[in-house]
């Protein structure tokens, strides 16, 4: 097998889906992995990320792909929460800080997102 790239060369969650970077994993399977987020935005903040590196969600055109990428996050979603909000941030100037796509999962208002 390869040896894996330098870890300067790797996004933030390859080094954590490698367990260089320690975080609080929720799911994991071959393609996927769910982390919580470590600066929470709900009272359930997680992320779901694809292990097939794109920096953006824009990057992905297989839509056999990005149905899946959907389907794991509402999958997901569903086990914490029976309501929620997904949100992908896509390049700097919508909001995205760490370039290797990601679906945050955002829930556990008591009433609604803008509750508390
Ligand atoms: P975005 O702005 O869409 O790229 O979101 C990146 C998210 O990643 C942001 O909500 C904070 C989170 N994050 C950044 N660094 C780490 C980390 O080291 N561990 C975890 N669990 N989350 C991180």
């Amino acid at each position: 097998m390869d040896k894996p790239a330098p870890a300067a060369q790797r996004t933030l969650f390859e080094r954590i889906i490698a367990r260089e970077i320690p975080s609080q994993v929720v799911y994991e399977d071959e393609n996927y992995i769910a982390i919580k987020d470590i600066a929470p935005k709900a009272p359930i903040h997680l992320l779901v990320i694809p292990k097939r590196v794109t920096a953006r969600v824009d990057d992905i055109t297989d839509p056999l792909e990005m149905g899946r990428l959907w389907l794991k996050a509402t999958e997901i979603a569903r086990e914490h929460a029976a309501d929620y909000r997904l949100v992908v941030n896509c390049g700097a100037g919508g909001g995205q800080m760490v370039f290797h796509t990601h679906i945050h999962i955002l829930a556990g208002w008591k009433d609604g997102p803008d509750s508390d």
